[in-house]
């Protein structure tokens, strides 16, 4: 368990809008891990790009002085979100991201990800190996992620998202369901032919809910009136409606909406994310650490926009328990102030890769994990049983 006294965590009390993590402690890499492990999910997930019934887990593995950090790389199999797939990730780590982080000490996350700018993109790649690198510091400074990065929030509000369902129905007994637990906002997955009807019936049901949608992309500006009828529902907001890697026809579709317009996909940088909101595109963020290249880019985003007023979010990818410790701590920075899709690990698998899983309580909110590290004991045993590939990378000396 981390013990740190109260002086201690004063004097490293890293100011919001401060440069974060400047550690000076070098770290020279002995190997990095790369292991593919396949956990069904309870239920299908569908979205307007495609529907999964299991979901394969990418974990990496980074090893410094006897301990090992862990990460988690978002990646799915195939490139329906984003363009990065479990494939590609494995190619640019393997080929690239591993050898330049172990060709000489790594000085700090500011001095990891400038090692990484050299290669363009693959997001989801960096970050993994940037969660690991975070983990593996948190555990030498004997300290938890939250304290490491500056957090402050204890509990954390979470909701849920909910897929799109055969069925009406369906989808009213899981809204239902997770009110019944406790989740204090609701997402719907929305796509044409799957959106108005829907979200009509579930606000009449419950006219005072946080409730929100999450469209992927399915739409075009051309659907802008259609689009505008969601007004009428005050919902929480609109997530990602228009094309994946826009910013201006948002910022137009923005301009005649009373709903705020939420980014998703087409935030994958700082510069992004200042563009967005110097243009209009949105009146919200929500900040995945994989889709922005990991740490490095998720702790400036969240600062931009507490420096604005712009309330944060931390967005999920049906993470393993291993990214779900690393969204929980990035969820107690404290401009996240929106419930994050942060669920509890039994809203997805039967048994998760962490003891002990990931809980919602009663009033909806998740524990910010205070342990050392990811707060969470990695469960070795059960992840060698569900692994497909295994793989170390060490360095070339
Ligand atoms: O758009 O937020 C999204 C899952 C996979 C890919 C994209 C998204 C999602 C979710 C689920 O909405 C969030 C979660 O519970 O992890
Ligand atoms: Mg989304």
């Amino acid at each position: 368990m981390c013990y740190r006294t109260q002086a201690m965590r004063d004097a490293s009390e890293i100011a919001v809008g401060s440069p974060m993590f400047s550690n000076t402690t070098q770290i020279e890499v002995e190997r990095v891990g790369m292991r593919l492990v396949r956990l069904p999910l309870k239920e299908a997930f569908q979205t307007s790009f495609g529907q999964i019934q299991s979901r394969l887990i990418f974990l990496v593995t980074m090893e410094a002085n006897g301990l090992v950090g862990w990460g988690e790389v978002v990646a799915a199999e195939e490139p329906r979100y984003s363009y990065e797939t479990i494939g590609t990730a494995s190619h640019v780590i393997r080929d690239y991201l591993a050898q330049t982080l172990m060709a000489k000490p790594v000085t700090g996350l500011d001095g990891l990800a400038a090692r990484f700018t050299q290669f363009k993109g693959h997001n989801m790649a960096k970050a993994g190996l940037e969660l690991a690198y975070m983990d593996l510091v948190a555990r030498m400074q004997n300290e938890s992620l939250s304290d490491l990065i500056g957090g402050t929030r204890k509990r954390l509000p979470i909701g849920v998202s909910l897929g799109i369902q055969p069925t009406l129905k369906a989808l009213l007994e899981r809204v239902d369901h997770y009110l019944a637990q406790g989740y204090q906002r609701i997402k719907l997955k929305i796509m044409p032919g799957w959106d108005l009807d829907v979200v009509a019936e579930v606000r009449r049901r419950y006219p005072n809910i946080l409730l929100s949608v999450d469209a992927n992309s399915a739409y075009t500006l051309k659907d802008k009136d259609h689009l505008k009828a969601l007004d009428e529902f005050d919902l929480l907001m609109i997530e990602q409606p228009l094309d994946h890697d826009d910013l201006v026809d948002h910022a137009k579709l923005q301009a005649e909406l009373k709903t705020s317009i939420c980014l998703d996909e087409s935030i994958t940088t700082l510069r992004r994310a200042e563009h967005a909101l110097a243009l209009g595109s949105c009146r919200l963020i929500n900040i995945k650490i994989g889709r922005v290249g990991g740490y490095s880019q998720a702790l400036p985003i969240h600062n931009l926009c507490y420096e604005k007023g712009i309330p944060v979010w931390c967005g999920g990818m049906l993470e393993s328990g291993i990214g779900r410790a690393h969204n929980l701590a990035l969820a107690s920075l404290p401009g996240f102030t929106l419930p994050g899709d942060i669920s509890a690990s039994s809203r997805y698998f039967h048994r998760d890769l962490i003891n002990p899983p990931v809980e919602v309580a009663a009033d909806g909110t998740a524990e910010a994990p205070r342990g050392c590290g990811l707060g969470f004991e990695v469960d070795l045993d059960y992840i060698e049983t569900c692994t497909e590939t295994s793989e170390q990378i060490s360095r070339n000396n």
